[in-house]
């Protein structure tokens, strides 16, 4: 059977049921541009995708040299043929005609372009200068989750090895560092326990501060596939806001910002009141128990209601239904990662898993999920905080191993600290101690934390910035040397997902003008450099993407990452596979630890562990006797207050987030028409409550400002948590009139004018979630509503009760959005009740 769906009023396309332990039905998504002629694709090329962590496979096609559309491979483990709305139209955003097609440097201030030589030249002789005059610690280098595995790796050798810097970070930090850290705190080690697969066969699953249904469409299309079949799955939601997710649960609980481990700790309480634990599980597999159950042992449903002003009841029901599940799924992201305490939150996941022995069964599986299509790779390659394989900086006879795997001396890398953090690299060149910055594939002018700071250390005359890219992004604008980019669909490269399921994703048709794809520039800067491994040949010995992949192959021997049974050949053609494949898992590995922990042993862990209130680092010492035979780690934490509250002048919690049809700064999401439509400007979302108080109403122009900043957009009003603020995060200023930031004070629209310059101490991912905030009228609406989505958590409140409410029209993408859904699907109309 086959449908047309408008993927933009209806982002989850329609249903295929399926029962408990069932197989996921295929259900294949096309969307070809419009006029195109099904008959007339000329080549359908593979690829995943790479806007959010999920890793649906598709194929582009290509007509006359131009990507024409996309197609979900039915064949692919993660998404069974399915697409999302970014998914099936950003692509568009490669064509765009501001494509960045020429390097461009700064001459008299102002940006102009050049050769490739000429800039490559210039990076050379300040990086050869720097390291003459100041050394290898004046150069920091800023990159992604948005590159391939091949990418990251040749960055690493080059940055650790080459120029023998500790400055190599990526925006992952602000992503999923969260993730590692409390996979390496419970495990010993990085490496996603679960499986996406876990979600056909759990009877709950549990969300902690993950908008799935927004951020990973395509997993959120199975949820809602199991719950219109047999045997269905409860849900556990614990956000603020009232999320699709929330609205389908059979539990929702909306805390106040940053108080996710009181909750947590109730919940550990009240599974460890009524002895819902696994006994055999802890003896065999885990360490410290006793202190946790010490630790949660005054923390009732009724002291945790007054923190986090959710009824105990509710806790109560949520703990009896996690206590209960014979087969228990939990996802963890942003809501508890981008917050003062993410660390130990998500650790507090881990533990509820580990006490309940639920781990590596089919169904019973942690996702400390990643968020960018391939922060998995950045960690695992070692541009991250950790060296390359999840080696240990701390432990020598790691560090040895990966200096003969390079061929250099082991004094070459740095591993007198951990590698520095993406936070510390901006306050090291705001200081001046960093003088060089090569950023890539991010845009920090938006994405970090207090813009105004971030804009006047990136505009410094002593730091010069390079910034490769595809367009000319508000971060390209401060950069002294700007390198056009060649992106996904334009080369080729592997990247891993958040259930380490590896994609290959090839090149369908050619970069625009000279651009050129990351890894080549690398490649280039790096031979220009002349970079030698200890017996005086190149430290670089690759050449293309399927060289550089084995050269990594050789790195991840014999890690917990193992890439050495996986080829481009076996990739080809075929669904993804999820590392570590080696000979003794030629298929690759469905779960981690299906027998005990293998990673935490203190001769091969990642890392000895951290103080989860303050981040201090334990050292080997303290490793051994906390975990002498290598088990899972249960650690507790206390309930600590946010670092900022409300008070009178700043009355409500701020938090900032996403909507399905954007990805972060929008430079490829605002450039596909039919997903600028769906969500063109900024907007403020504020409750029904608040909104009565202050006498505002839907399409209002207001004001939300913090300590750091202010921003202005027109309200929507919801079901959001009374107090509560959000504003999402992907608007910045390249598609204003003025294109560039406001001066000074001038409120802006970027959400990031408001947010703190802090994070949590453990994990150093700063904190997006939390800020104190006040609200004011700037002009009444024009009786036109705020240019919010209304298919998502931001969709109206059905009864607002305030004054003078103007409709909201539907979210639709036109007919330009209709996507072909070929299936025995079924629909589902409690989803169309979102007006
Ligand atoms: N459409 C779309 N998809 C994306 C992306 C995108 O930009 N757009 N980006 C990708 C990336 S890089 C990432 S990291 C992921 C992020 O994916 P998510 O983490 O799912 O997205 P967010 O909107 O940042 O935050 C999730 C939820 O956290 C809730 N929250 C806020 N504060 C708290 C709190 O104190 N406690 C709890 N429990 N919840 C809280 C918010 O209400 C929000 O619904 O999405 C990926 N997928
Ligand atoms: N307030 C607030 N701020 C946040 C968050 C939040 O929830 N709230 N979330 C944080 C999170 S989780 C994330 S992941 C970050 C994301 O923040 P950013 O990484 O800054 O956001 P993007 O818009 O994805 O920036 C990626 C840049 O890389 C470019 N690019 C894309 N593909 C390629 C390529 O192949 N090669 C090169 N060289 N460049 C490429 C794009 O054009 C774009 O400019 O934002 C963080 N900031
Ligand atoms: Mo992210």
């Amino acid at each position: 059977m086959e449908a047309s769906v408008d993927r933009i009023a209806q982002p989850w396309g329609a249903r295929t049921p399926y029962g408990r332990h069932e197989p996921w039905p295929a259900r294949v998504d096309t969307y070809l541009e419009e006029g195109v002629d099904p008959e007339r694709v000329e080549r359908w090329v593979q690829a995943s995708s790479i806007l959010h962590s999920d890793g649906d496979a598709m194929d582009i096609a290509v007509a006359g040299g131009r990507m024409v559309g996309v197609r979900g491979r039915a064949q692919d483990r993660v998404n069974h043929g399915r697409l999302g709305p970014k998914d099936l139209f950003a692509w568009q955003a490669n064509a765009s005609p501001d494509r960045l097609t020429r390097p461009l440097v700064r001459r008299e201030g102002r940006l102009v372009e050049c050769d490739w030589a000429t800039a490559m030249e210039r990076i050379v002789a300040r990086s050869r200068d720097l390291l003459g005059e100041r050394g290898p610690g004046s150069i920091g280098f800023y990159t992604t989750g948005q590159l391939f595995l091949e990418e990251y790796y040749t960055l690493a050798v080059l940055a650790r090895a080459g120029i023998g810097t500790n400055h190599l970070d990526g925006n992952t930090r602000l992503c999923t560092s969260t993730a590692a850290e409390a996979l390496k705190e419970s495990f010993g080690c990085d490496g996603q326990p679960g499986s996406y697969d876990d979600v056909d066969h759990a009877d709950v699953i549990a969300l902690y501060g993950h908008n799935i249904a927004e951020t990973q469409p395509v997993q959120w299309m199975r949820i809602l596939d199991r719950l219109a079949g047999g045997d269905p799955p409860r849900l556990v939601c614990v956000d603020p806001r009232p999320t699709q997710v929330a609205r389908k649960a059979a539990v929702h609980l909306a805390p106040r910002l940053g108080t996710n481990v009181a909750l947590l700790n109730a919940l550990l309480h009240e599974i460890i009141r009524t002895d819902r634990v696994n006994h055999d599980y802890i003896a065999a597999h885990t360490v410290g128990f006793e202190e946790l159950a010490a630790r949660v042992e005054e923390c009732t449903p009724a002291w945790a209601a007054g923190i986090c002003d959710v009824p105990a009841a509710r806790i109560g029901e949520a703990a009896e239904l996690l206590g209960t599940a014979d087969r228990l799924l939990s996802t963890v992201l942003q809501g508890v990662y981008q917050a003062h305490q993410a660390t130990a939150a998500a650790v507090q996941i881990n533990n509820l898993h580990l006490i309940r022995g639920m781990l590596g069964r089919p169904g019973a599986g942690v996702l400390q999920m990643n968020g960018q299509p391939t922060a998995q790779n950045t960690r695992e390659c070692g541009a991250n905080g950790d060296l390359p394989g999840f080696r240990n900086w701390q432990n020598d006879s790691h560090v040895a191993d990966l200096a003969r795997v390079w061929n250099v001396d082991p004094k070459t890398i740095p591993h007198y600290a951990p590698p520095t953090h993406a936070m510390q690299m901006f306050r090291y060149a705001e200081q001046g101690s960093i003088r060089m910055l090569w950023i890539s594939g991010t845009n920090p002018a938006v994405s970090l934390p207090e813009l105004s700071r971030i804009r006047s250390i990136l505009a410094q005359d002593r730091l010069f910035v390079v910034v490769q890219d595809l367009f000319l992004t508000e971060t390209a604008q401060l950069a002294d040397v700007v390198l056009p980019a060649a992106t996904w669909g334009e080369k080729t490269g592997t990247f891993t997902n958040a259930d380490r399921t590896v994609h290959l994703s090839d090149k369908a048709v050619e970069p625009p003008g000279e651009a050129r794809p990351d890894l080549d520039i690398f490649l280039d800067y790096a031979a220009r450099m002349d970079f030698r491994d200890k017996d005086g040949g190149p430290l670089i010995t690759w050449h293309d993407p399927e060289s550089a992949f084995e050269a990594w192959k050789r790195c991840s021997a014999g890690r917990p990452c193992d890439y050495t049974g996986l080829t481009y050949g076996k990739l080809r053609g075929a669904s993804g596979i999820q590392w570590p494949c080696n000979d003794q898992a030629p298929d690759g590995t469905d779960r981690l630890y299906t027998d005990g922990i293998s990673w935490a042993h203190p001769d091969v862990c990642e890392t000895y562990g951290k103080d989860l209130a303050t981040g201090a680092a334990d050292d080997v010492v303290e490793y051994r006797s906390l975990n002498p035979d290598g088990k899972a780690m249960l650690k507790a934490a206390a309930y600590l207050r946010p670092h900022e509250e409300p008070t009178d002048e700043y009355p409500f919690q701020l938090t900032t987030g996403r909507t399905v049809y954007h990805f972060h700064t929008r430079t490829k999401t605002a450039r596909a028409p039919q997903l600028n439509a769906a969500a063109p400007d900024v907007w403020v979302e504020a409750s029904v409550s608040d909104a009565a108080t202050l006498r505002l109403g839907e399409g209002d122009l207001v004001e939300v400002s913090t300590p750091r900043g202010a921003v202005q957009g027109r309200l929507r009003v919801t079901d959001i948590r009374p107090g509560l603020l959000f504003v999402p995060f992907h608007y910045g200023y390249w598609d204003t009139e003025a294109g560039h930031a406001p001066e000074g004070s001038t409120p802006g629209r970027a959400a990031n004018e408001t947010t703190v310059t802090d994070w949590d101490p453990v994990s150093k991912q700063p904190l997006f979630k939390t800020a104190a905030a006040a609200l004011r009228l700037v002009e009444r609406g024009d009786g036109s509503s705020a240019p919010a989505p209304t298919t998502t958590a931001s969709a109206p409140a059905p009864a607002s009760g305030t004054d003078a409410v103007p409709p909201v029209p539907p979210t639709t993408g036109g007919p330009s959005a209709l996507v072909t859904q070929s299936a025995d699907a079924t629909w589902d109309s409690s989803e169309e009740e979102t007006r």
